[in-house]
């Protein structure tokens, strides 16, 4: 049924229409002030789904405005909690209703499994909105016992306007990551939604206007990084900037904040995730793990498992597991059941991909399964195992953020605790093993914002998310999130009569 050898068969024609492509400012879907258009591909053939309006920094001041006078006039940080937890639980409601649609949007704009987006991703989205309406009325500060005759209590306030940037490996979910939590708290929020995949979060917006969103309070830009992200990050009236992406362009944005208004950033960045598989492991789970912690979402996953080290009693036979696995992936068109791994999102996430599966090749790294692309049209790349990957390759160090899974042999704890955190990155970990005090040496040792033990890719709405050293700056979701998008304020009363 899959062709895993050599073509890919004709695409199925997605059940779904796309209805919005124009900038989303003050309530209204406009066109660009440029007047420009750019097409957004369909990553299984790379012809083009639809023209989308191309936001610039025209459009960002617009919506910037806009997003300004919907805080500074209301209703929105100023109207009962109870109201805006309502829009959002409407919001859930219609995600519900629209879960097949929005997830056929994701999977034509994507490349990622159907199954995966309506079965996964857009409930998740339902979840992540439940979760921070649920916090939108428990938002509060404290009283403070000070030295002195004062009363002083502190005010937990939103921040502002706040711009947020979101990539294309998971577009419903980071939009539910970003938006959810700002809006809990009473911002208002410019997005702007990655090139390669803007159309998910356009018919998602209209959904939330739909549940009664007041304009102005969330404005959604398509467009490019350089212009339209670059203007948000820099803009002097934006309050607070969340940003999601590689490493290097992290670092951009946080200079252009700096440069600006010294607005406060918060990070999620890019990876490089040990997932540590110990000598007391039952080898097949560890296998299917393991495989699952690299592949899921054809390995664009910024805490993929993308280092597998394995003890050199259980390597050979885990090797060899791996390898069988990854020859059995039902990779093909996403819109298709059972299909497990879909197209990379663009020419050039494939060409980057293909150009580490040679770098692993020349390097000396064993090529054990895929090692090139599949068919002769769209992004599909080969299910991809080397063995005998050594620390020091590229395939080991860099972000491939592809379907190339690297294993590496390792002798002792102590040697892998070292190896594992020889790395600038530390978004997440994995350790999978039966002994309780080898889990806790490595939950303790393991410098990453994520340990999963004997799981991976775990998420939850409650569960933070975010990274130690390169990975990132802060924390998203959960009770940690909020404080992104919370400022606070002292407020300190001396009191008349001390006595009382
Ligand atoms: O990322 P960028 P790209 C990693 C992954 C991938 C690599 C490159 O390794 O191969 O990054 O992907 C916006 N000012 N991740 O090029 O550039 C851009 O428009 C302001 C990991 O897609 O970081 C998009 O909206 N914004 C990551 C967003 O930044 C700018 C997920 C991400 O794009 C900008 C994606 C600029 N100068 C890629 N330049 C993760 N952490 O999950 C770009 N952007």
């Amino acid at each position: 049924k899959y062709s895993t050898a050599s073509a890919i068969e004709e695409p199925v024609s997605p059940p779904v229409q796309v209805n919005y492509t124009e900038l989303l400012i003050n309530g209204q879907f406009v066109k660009a002030a440029s007047g420009k258009t750019f097409p957004t591909l369909d990553p299984r053939t790379g012809d083009v789904i639809a023209h989308v309006a191309e936001g610039d920094s025209e459009d960002v001041n617009q919506a910037v405005a806009a997003a300004r006078k919907a805080f500074d006039e209301g209703p929105w940080p100023k109207m009962p909690a109870y109201e805006r937890q309502r829009i959002l639980l409407r919001f859930a409601d219609l995600i519900e209703k629209h879960n097949d649609e929005l997830a056929a949007l994701e999977t034509w704009d994507n490349g990622k499994p159907f199954e995966q987006a309506a079965k996964i991703e857009v409930p998740m989205l339902a979840r992540l909105m439940r979760y921070y309406a649920g916090w939108a009325d428990k938002i509060h500060g404290l009283t403070v016992p000070a030295d002195g005759p004062y009363h002083v209590q502190t005010l937990h306030e939103p921040i502002g306007v706040v711009g947020q940037i979101i990539p294309w490996n998971f577009p419903l979910l980071m939009y539910g990551w970003k938006v959810g939590p700002a809006l809990a708290c009473g911002n208002t929020i410019i997005l702007k939604t990655a090139e390669q995949t803007p159309l998910s979060a356009l018919l998602a917006s209209n959904l939330l206007h739909e549940a009664g969103l007041p304009p102005g309070v969330l404005n959604v830009i398509s467009g490019f990084g350089p212009t339209a992200g670059a203007a948000l990050s820099s803009h002097m009236d934006v309050d607070k900037l969340a940003f999601t992406g590689s490493t290097s362009t992290g670092k951009i944005v946080l200079q252009m904040a700096a440069k600006s208004n010294l607005k406060p950033v918060t990070l999620e960045l890019g990876g490089k995730s040990p997932f540590i598989i110990c000598e007391d492991a039952d080898v097949d789970k560890a296998v299917e793990l393991a495989h699952f912690a690299l592949f899921f979402n054809q390995g664009q996953c910024c805490c993929a498992g993308s280092r597998t080290f394995v003890h050199e009693r259980v390597y050979d036979e885990f090797v060899e597991k791996s390898k069988a696995l990854a020859l059995k992936r039902a990779v093909g068109d996403p819109f298709k059941v059972g299909t497990q791994q879909g197209p990379q999102i663009d020419t050039e996430q494939f060409e980057k991909i293909l150009g580490y599966i040679r770098s692993g090749v020349e390097d000396g790294a064993t090529l054990e399964a895929g090692g090139g692309r599949l068919g002769n049209k769209g992004y599909y790349i080969k299910p991809t195992v080397f063995s005998n990957v050594k620390d020091d390759m590229l395939i080991a160090r860099e972000e491939i953020f592809g379907p190339v899974q690297s294993i590496l042999k390792y002798k002792d704890l102590d040697e892998v605790i070292h190896r594992a955190n020889s790395t600038p990155y530390g978004l997440a970990a994995g350790v999978f093993t039966q002994d309780i005090d080898t889990a806790n040496t490595l939950t303790r040792a393991l410098r990453a914002g994520t340990v999963w033990v004997n799981c991976f890719d775990t998420f939850d709405a409650a569960i933070p998310f975010g990274g130690y050293k390169m990975s990132g700056h802060g924390r998203e979701k959960g009770i940690y999130g909020l404080s992104n998008y919370l400022q606070v304020k002292a407020v300190v009363t001396p009191l008349k009569n001390p006595a009382w």
